[in-house]
């Protein structure tokens, strides 16, 4: 669908040309799919997602403007995640449940598979590695009754943070365990070590390495761009919520630099009185201003999960010196089944499936800046 169309200008009161440009820093809508390959109803729910965005830019976006839940033809789970590469994770977690699993059985397997694929820069054993050319990873598991949260970092050679992270949660008195303490953690439950990297990106590890300037004593060498964490929050079907989050973090990272993935209340966040939120992008970005956790207040307060996702960015843009630089993606799920996202700049695209229905979701994002050069999108 073609926001600058007629029947699209309307929907948005919005002038034929210039919207981006005139409103950078401001909200632009979701690019909408084609409307040939549109069902009515599915019309019917983007058109509202460009109602809420549309208030949005006008700083007016309300509770009202509300994509419609799953209709009763539609019961049962509900799975969200990041990017076009949690597609299959969603679908992964939707099977686990419909086989008799537990809803953190599904959570878990459906992030095992994206973190089994050697192919995924930036998620599990295949992610780009730290500057001294060794993957890191960190993950964390919710469980929204009891609320309950495991969370492992700085995890090398091990092919699954995320089950690790679920052991911390359902034998230990802690939430969190990092390095060495971690790692020794996961040997002593029986998780399998794998490489510390793959032979891909140790080529390329070595290829950045040689082009790097000599960093000053106790410098860093800048990062390469990488944000592609997953994401994944479940409405199970006893209406309990569930998330995990799992990344190998920013390529090229400091050793021992940890992101907002495995921080509760960062990267993930899960209130089974409210909703879940879940983060992908700068973790520094994000962790500064607890923004899993302060989208799940904004749902508590009332809003749609993607109003509060565009207002969480909104705050963080207005306090931030970089105003909305920041390179910074979220989604977010309620209790009653509505979901949304939001991203600093545009092309952050999210998966959403239920029991009928899996597909990709186009977010809306509130710069007209490319989100940069990400590998999420170009996943399955
Ligand atoms: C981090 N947020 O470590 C993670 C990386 C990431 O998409 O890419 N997320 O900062």
């Amino acid at each position: 669908m073609d926001l600058n169309q007629p029947t699209c200008r309307r929907m948005l009161q919005m002038p034929a040309t210039g919207v981006t440009d005139q409103l950078q820093h401001r909200p632009i809508p979701p690019k909408l799919t084609d409307m040939s390959t549109t069902s009515r109803r599915e019309f019917l729910a983007q058109a509202a997602s460009v109602t809420v965005v549309a208030r949005a830019m006008t700083g007016t976006a309300t509770a009202e403007d509300q994509r419609p839940a799953p209709s009763p033809s539609e019961p049962g789970p509900l799975v969200i995640s990041t990017w076009p590469f949690g597609k299959p994770s969603n679908e992964m977690t939707l099977k686990v449940l419909k086989d008799g699993g537990s809803p953190l059985d599904a959570v878990e397997q459906g992030i095992r598979l994206t973190e089994s694929d050697l192919g995924n820069p930036s998620v599990g054993l295949g992610g780009i590695p730290n500057s001294e050319g060794i993957v890191q990873l960190d993950a964390c598991i919710m469980s929204g009754p009891g609320h309950r949260a495991g969370s492992v970092a700085a995890v090398t050679g091990f092919q699954h943070p995320i089950s690790i992270a679920r052991r911390v949660m359902e034998t230990t008195r802690h939430v969190m365990l990092v390095g060495e303490g971690a790692m020794r953690f996961a040997s002593q439950h029986g998780f399998e070590k794998g490489p510390e990297v793959t032979e891909g990106q140790r080529e390329a590890w070595k290829k950045w390495k040689a082009e790097q300037p000599k960093p000053a004593v106790g410098g860093a060498r800048p990062p390469a761009p990488n944000h592609d964490t997953l994401a994944l929050l479940l409405l199970a079907p006893d209406g309990n919520i569930y998330g995990g989050c799992s990344t190998s973090g920013w390529g090229y990272k400091l050793p021992g630099r940890v992101g907002d993935s495995p921080i509760i209340g960062g990267g993930l966040y899960v209130d089974n009185e409210v909703g879940a939120a879940g983060a992908t992008g700068i973790g520094e970005n994000v962790m500064r201003y607890c923004g899993s956790f302060l989208i799940v207040e904004l749902m508590r307060q009332g809003r749609h999960p993607q109003d509060a996702c565009i207002e969480a960015i909104q705050r963080i843009a207005r306090l931030d010196p970089k105003g909305f630089d920041l390179s910074i993606n979220f989604i977010a799920l309620d209790k009653q089944g509505r979901y949304g996202a939001a991203g600093t700049g545009t092309g952050f695209q999210y998966s959403v499936a239920g029991s009928q229905f899996s597909r990709v979701e186009q977010s809306p994002g509130l710069t007209a800046a490319p989100i940069g050069p990400v590998g999420g999108n170009q996943g399955k």
